[in-house]
């Protein structure tokens, strides 16, 4: 049987630094090996603010943000075997296809599959599913989920237990996984010292993840003062505001000193590059390993004297924390649902779907960790 177009409200973002506007759109079904969903949650990501903003060099408009959603699926395209009509699902902005040359490298969660046409606001077959006022809309990072129904590429999609409330576990669709995957996935942070630097919901995940798993001091940077407390809460054991530091003093010097020599491990979550190049140089000589998880606005580069590297500190980062979306979400809820894992902390805000470019003003106010979109 053929599917129908559906009629819903999404939030259109119509041009950089442009309001998103509730609109009615048509959503095409999906074609073969593709996904529609309803979604009925999805959280809001600095990254949709980011490319809302016109800083993210690959932004497209007219363009339908989210990427941290949750929702059922309402019908399946031809081929689609690995999730079925009425599953309870999360969208996935890194696909996993374990056919491409990145997914069989055993490497890297980078798969190749759809990133292309990913990157160009379209489906694999070049087409978008979205039409508004007889326009096509563009999709976002192949997910879409500030749309009550959006279509994805059946790679770019993972079914999770039922039982998992969706307006909690949306958020393994970004902002907890990667900051987990972050920590999981480097071997020695048992024992070790971090400091983490921005304590957003990314930050504050890393610094959950690394107490989990056994790191012996955990620092967390960040210049809001309000964010002390979130940080010790979710595990920080101290925490250093930059700005009230001694006239003169950098943050980098005052964290060698501090640590006998540096940090074995760092992690940037601001997105701000002088940071990044700060968290790499609070890195102990010989050792230390900087992560960069923040994502720079275009035009925007990292610097830092080669010898930092010359002496043995290694310079890394990651993309949805190296995990596999498809292979991996599915624990990841369990992990949930046991009280392994935390998520429900992260939801400080919540707002009904005509309001969303509120939960965007909460993002700035300095105490939204993560606003929950109910569509
Ligand atoms: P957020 O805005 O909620 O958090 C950023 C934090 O950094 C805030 O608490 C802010 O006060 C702090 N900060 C700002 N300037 C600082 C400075 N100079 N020194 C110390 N702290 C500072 O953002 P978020 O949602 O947690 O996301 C963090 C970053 O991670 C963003 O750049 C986002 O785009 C990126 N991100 C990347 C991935 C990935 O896969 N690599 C995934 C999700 C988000
Ligand atoms: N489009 C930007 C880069 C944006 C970016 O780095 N995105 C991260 C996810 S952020 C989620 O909140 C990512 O996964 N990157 C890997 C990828 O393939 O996009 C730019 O600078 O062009
Ligand atoms: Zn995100």
């Amino acid at each position: 049987t053929v599917g129908k177009p559906i009629i819903c409200k999404a939030a259109v973002c119509w041009g950089a630094g442009q309001p998103l506007k509730v609109e009615e759109v048509e959503v095409a079904p999906p074609n073969a090996n593709e996904v529609r969903i309803k979604i009925l949650y999805t959280g809001i990501c600095h990254t949709d603010e980011y490319t809302r903003s016109g800083k993210d060099p690959e932004g497209l408009f007219p363009v339908i943000l989210g990427h941290e959603g949750g929702g059922v699926v309402e019908s399946v395209g031809e081929g689609v075997t690995s999730v079925s009509v009425g599953d309870h699902v999360i969208p996935l902005y890194t696909a996993e296809c374990r056919e491409c040359k990145f997914c069989k490298s055993g490497k890297t969660n980078l798969c190749g599959k759809v990133r292309t046409t990913q990157g160009q606001g379209l489906m694999p077959d070049s087409t978008s599913r979205f039409m508004c006022k007889g326009q096509p809309i563009h999709h976002f990072m192949g997910t879409s989920t500030f749309s009550q129904y959006t279509v994805v590429a059946e790679v770019s999609v993972v079914a999770v237990n039922k039982s998992a409330p969706l307006e909690k576990v949306c958020l393994l669709g970004c902002g907890i996984t990667t900051a987990w995957g972050a920590v999981v996935k480097q071997q020695g942070i048992k024992g070790s010292n971090v400091a983490v630097f921005g304590c957003g919901a990314i930050g504050l995940g890393v610094l959950s993840t690394a107490s989990v798993v056994g790191a012996s001091r955990i620092i967390a940077v960040d210049t809001n003062p309000g964010k002390e407390s979130w940080a010790r809460k979710m595990g920080a054991t101290e925490f250093v505001n930059p700005t009230t530091l001694p006239e003169g003093k950098r943050i980098q010097d005052y964290l060698v000193e501090i640590t006998d020599g540096g940090l074995d491990f760092t992690f940037d979550a601001t997105g701000n590059v002088h940071v990044m190049r700060t968290a790499l140089e609070s890195c102990h000589k010989g050792w230390g390993v900087s992560t960069i998880i923040g994502v720079a606005a275009a035009g925007q580069e990292i610097s830092t004297r080669p010898f930092q590297l010359v002496t043995g500190r290694t310079w890394r980062g990651t993309a949805f924390g190296g995990v596999k979306g498809r292979t991996e979400l599915p624990g990841l809820v369990e992990d949930y649902l046991q009280g392994k894992l935390k998520i429900d902390e992260y939801v400080t805000h919540h707002r009904k779907f005509a309001e969303i470019n509120d939960g965007f003003h909460d993002m700035h106010g300095g105490d939204c960790i993560r606003c929950v979109v109910d569509m």
